[in-house]
């Protein structure tokens, strides 16, 4: 495995930066995951974009035009002869003295990781996913923007412990006013009479890119679908619930709090929306060829 740091690629062994790098120190930084299928980068410019948004929120200047940065997430997959994989781009504050000031930071540390990724075991994307509502509230966007991809993810890594803890794989966390947010790494929809809902950017979650394909396949197959405020109560009388990821893909939930959603088994319409987002990712992205 080859890691790219800062323009040359290391051997797995070998790909090392230093322990006054912020982003070890403090978790200052950015990070994006992204998925290539079959030699397609899904939604590369998308993730870029995203990536870049969530620097200038934390007034990081990555050092590298989109253009070169989409360059080097593509010559790591051709390194690793990878047609099919996760793209982990990370971006960090840089090296600097111990001390919070990003000023003494010099440069910005790129990293790219080119690999596989399996969030979940392969039965639960048939038998459906079991998961947990928990304590653990979703950070206040006045406080930490969930809209910003930071290397601070202990809040979404509570929330994991706790359904670690409760023995599935998953949590489900809300707003601090109790409304449902996301997941720990994935948004989530409800299905209900035949309508999709997922909760508004706004409350304080990531604008999932999977989030906003799923919203695209859902229209056009005309499926009414639209951001709106939930509750417990909305996850619990759901007809479907399911979550979307650039690692979950698009998962289906047959159980919250030990309760069956629906009938107990991945919904028509989840799975309708599976075939759909898998179809959508062997024909659209970024085309690369490996050696
Ligand atoms: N919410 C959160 C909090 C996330 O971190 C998503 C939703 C889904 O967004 P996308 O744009 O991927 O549809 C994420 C995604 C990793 C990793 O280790 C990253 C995520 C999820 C799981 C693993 O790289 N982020």
């Amino acid at each position: 495995m080859k890691i790219y740091i800062d323009g040359i690629f290391y051997d797995k062994k070998d790909a090392k930066i230093s322990v006054l790098d912020h982003g070890l120190l403090y978790g200052d930084g950015v990070f994006e995951g992204i998925r290539a299928y079959n030699g397609l980068v899904f939604k590369l410019e998308e993730h870029i974009d995203r990536l870049f948004e969530s620097a200038k929120s934390i007034m990081l200047t990555i050092p590298m035009t989109k253009k070169k940065l989409i360059e080097a997430t593509i010559l790591s997959l051709r390194e690793n002869g990878l047609k099919n994989g996760y793209i982990r781009l990370v971006v960090t504050r840089g090296v600097g003295d111990l001390g919070l000031d990003p000023r003494k930071c010099r440069n910005a540390t790129i990293i790219i990781i080119a690999d596989k990724i399996a969030l979940y075991p392969k039965t639960f994307y048939q038998k459906g996913l079991e998961v947990v509502t928990v304590a653990t509230p979703r950070n206040l966007p006045e406080a930490l923007n969930p809209q910003i991809k930071s290397l601070n993810y202990l809040n979404n890594i509570l929330a994991k412990v706790s359904a670690i803890n409760s023995g599935v794989e998953e949590a489900i966390m809300f707003s601090w006013d109790g409304h449902v947010a996301e997941c720990t790494g994935d948004n989530i929809f409800v299905v209900k009479n035949g309508e999709l809902c997922t909760p508004p950017v706004y409350l304080g979650i990531l604008n999932g890119i999977t989030r906003q394909v799923i919203i695209g396949i859902a229209r056009k197959n005309k499926f009414p679908c639209t951001e709106k405020i939930l509750t417990r109560h909305d996850l619990f009388i759901a007809d479907e619930v399911f979550l979307t990821g650039t690692a979950a893909e698009v998962i289906p939930v047959i159980k919250i709090d030990s309760r069956p959603i629906g009938t107990g088994k991945p919904g028509r319409i989840t799975r309708e929306l599976m075939r759909e987002f898998h179809a959508l990712t062997k024909k659209e992205g970024v085309r690369y060829s490996v050696k």
